[in-house]
């Protein structure tokens, strides 16, 4: 693993850091679009007061910070593969190459001690899974990996219910930011209500420390977008339906779904859902800029 230096200097003196994943830019946003969104998000993180480590593999090197190449390098490459955690020791062992998901960020993140991490919305259980049983990764990562995760709530093209089951099974902790409707990443409400919310940073950062003297996991952090920002929602159904349907078609599986779909509705509603996208990701990653600042006041 190799730290950039402004990261390494960070930690070494409990300076607040935030993780960002590289999926999100490689397979989730179109190029050349990526490339200043990912100058955007990592000014976020700034803004909220946090020092931004955007992860990465690159020729078999883990990296906790990019350099503006290596920025370059992980939106440019259509080849890129798509890491999750099963994938890092290949990866790693075998000198390739590969944008980080949710789960195997977070995993990275935890390893070289960062405790706070923002995306755009989690993976999750997929609307046909009962019959190709496709679940993210990311929710088992999430069920031993310990740190914040700040997200727009799960991509709406999965089947929320069933992913914040499967997160309770998981004993995920999952507390809004202000507000008890869990969130539907392109749109402020996806219909399914939580038990908890805290109404600030300060309160994310105390129930993280919370966890972390009791138990490995996660606090996923859901993050709405303001409505007056988010996706038209019949706009939304309309896509979201044709770009699945798309999928079905097409007959795609296993880890190219959810790259597909996102790509298929950024084309279909003209890139409404990318602007909306980055937008979301830029409100999480100031948020997850803020947290860190908190935990990094908190005593250890
Ligand atoms: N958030 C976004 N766009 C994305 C993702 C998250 O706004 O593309 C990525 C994350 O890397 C997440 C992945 O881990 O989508 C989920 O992929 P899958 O469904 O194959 O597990
Ligand atoms: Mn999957």
């Amino acid at each position: 693993m190799r730290l950039s230096p402004e990261v390494a200097d960070a930690l070494a003196d409990a300076r607040p850091v935030v993780a960002l994943e590289s999926t999100l830019l490689a397979h989730g946003l179109p190029r050349p679009a990526n490339r200043a969104a990912a100058d955007q998000v990592e000014g976020a993180v700034r803004a909220g007061g946090a020092v931004p480590a955007t992860i990465a593999v690159l020729d078999g090197v883990a990296h906790v910070g990019l350099t503006p190449d290596e920025t370059d390098r992980v939106c440019a490459d259509p080849d890129l593969a798509k890491l999750g955690v099963r994938d890092l020791p290949v990866a790693l062992a075998l000198g390739g190459s590969g944008a980080t998901t949710v789960s195997s960020t977070a995993l990275l993140a935890a390893r070289a001690g960062i405790e706070v991490f923002a995306t755009g919305g989690l993976g999750g259980v997929h609307r046909q899974a009962a019959d190709t049983f496709d679940e993210s990764a990311d929710l088992t990562a999430l069920a031993r990996t310990s740190l914040v995760v700040v997200c727009a709530g799960v991509k709406s093209i999965l089947d929320v219910p069933a992913t914040l089951e499967r997160l309770e099974s998981l004993s995920v902790t999952v507390v809004g930011h202000r507000t008890r409707v869990f969130p539907g990443f392109y749109v402020a409400d996806s219909g399914s209500v939580l038990d908890w919310s805290v109404d600030d940073a300060e309160q994310a950062a105390a129930v993280f420390a919370a966890r972390r003297g009791l138990t490995p996991g996660a606090v996923v952090v859901a993050n709405p977008l303001p409505v007056a920002e988010q996706l038209d929602r019949e706009l939304h159904d309309r896509v979201i339906a044709g770009a699945l349907a798309a999928a079905e078609a097409a007959g795609v599986r296993g880890k190219e779904v959810t790259p597909f779909v996102l790509d298929h509705l950024h084309r279909a509603s003209e890139g409404a859902t990318l602007a909306v996208n980055v937008r979301l990701v830029l409100h999480n990653a100031e948020l997850a800029g803020r947290i860190a600042a908190a935990l990094a006041a908190l005593p250890r």
